[in-house]
């Protein structure tokens, strides 16, 4: 009997004309977002029972919170880094990896910090990390360079053993009762003696800190000389994928602009039409709503 084929992940007629565009596409960019890994098991920032929501990440990705209390900046990011270090980067991943090999000129910038792009095997010349990553670590002394690539080291020290359940040790539940709330300097989550944290090898007397872009800290400035020189390139952006991302968090979200400002016609992945804001978008020339580990390979064929 025939099988009931399943509804199209992506409208043909959509389907059909990006694909005709894509094909004599000439320069693309892409810019990612933590809706891009949902499918592989981590949740995004803002999605239920997101990071932003548990957490509040705003007020955790901060040097401001790291200064305060680097033993539960800490358990965040070790949490977060064994959550990624069991997830497997799923077929999109691998799409856009597959692209940057088949495209001479195209580029891809990450806002996400999970190393799933890498671990897919994504060209690294082809790939920018805008806010750094959850396995890279550096001395949090201003004065001392360290700095450690790949570091997957789970848990980076023993005190960061996460609790036997494996349960995000700073979410709203686990601080029952305890107030988290940096900015009033209440109570700490259970402490961790500074002595028993990850401390730089070099200098011997800086913390480690993870290798990620806070909010307040400006991204790296040769990743983004990198970037303009790649768009000041020609022949000018004629395609812009923006993936699973809100394009709230700036400057990254600014590059949508940029690619529009050199005239390329605009493709947004994302689950949800609501969450991507007026600015930037709304004006694109494809929307494709769902599961962009669905749509992507889809698109990308
Ligand atoms: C800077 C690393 C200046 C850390 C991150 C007001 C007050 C304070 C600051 C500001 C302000 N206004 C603007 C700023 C600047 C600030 C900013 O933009 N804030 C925002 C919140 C307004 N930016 C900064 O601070 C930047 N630095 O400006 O420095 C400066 C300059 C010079 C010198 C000194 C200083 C630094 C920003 C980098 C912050 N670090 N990450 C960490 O990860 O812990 S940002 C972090 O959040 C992520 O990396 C990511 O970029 C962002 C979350 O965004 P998304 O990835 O989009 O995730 P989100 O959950 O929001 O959305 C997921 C999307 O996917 C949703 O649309 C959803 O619908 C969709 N989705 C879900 N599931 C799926 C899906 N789509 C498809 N398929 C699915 N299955």
């Amino acid at each position: 009997s025939a099988t009931a084929s399943a509804p199209p992940i992506v409208p043909q007629a959509q389907l059909e004309s990006f694909q005709e565009h894509l094909s004599k596409s000439t320069r693309i960019l892409a810019l990612l977002g933590a809706g891009l890994s949902a499918s592989s098991g981590l949740p995004t920032f803002r999605g239920a029972g997101g990071y932003w929501r548990t957490h509040d990440a705003t007020m955790l990705a901060t040097p401001e919170a790291f200064n305060h209390d680097p033993g539960l900046v800490w358990q965040f990011y070790s949490y977060r880094r064994h959550m990624a270090l069991r997830v497997e980067p799923n077929k999109a991943h691998y799409a856009l990896a597959e692209l940057a090999r088949r495209k001479d000129k195209f580029l891809t910038l990450s806002q996400n910090v999970d190393g799933l792009s890498p671990r897919a095997g994504h060209p690294i010349d082809k790939l920018k990390l805008l806010h750094g990553s959850l396995f890279d670590v550096k001395c949090s002394e201003f004065f001392c360079d360290y700095k450690e690539s790949d570091n997957f080291i789970d848990p980076i020290v023993p005190a960061l053993e996460l609790p036997r359940d494996e349960s995000d040790p700073t979410t709203a539940d686990a601080l029952q009762g305890r107030e988290l709330d940096i900015a009033n300097e209440n109570v700490k989550l259970h402490e961790i003696a500074m002595k028993d944290l990850p401390h730089c090898p070099k200098c011997k007397k800086g913390l480690l800190r993870p290798g990620v872009v806070w909010f307040g800290e400006a991204l790296p400035g040769a990743v983004m000389d990198d970037i303009d020189r790649w768009i000041d390139e020609s022949p000018k952006i004629d395609l812009m994928l923006v993936i699973g991302t809100s394009a709230r968090v700036y400057p990254a979200a600014g590059y949508v602009d940029t690619a529009k400002a050199c005239g390329a016609r605009v493709a947004v992945i994302n689950m949800d039409p609501e969450d991507v804001p007026a600015s930037g978008m709304g004006d694109e020339d494809w929307f494709f709503k769902g599961d962009a580990a669905q749509i992507v390979p889809e698109l990308l064929k």
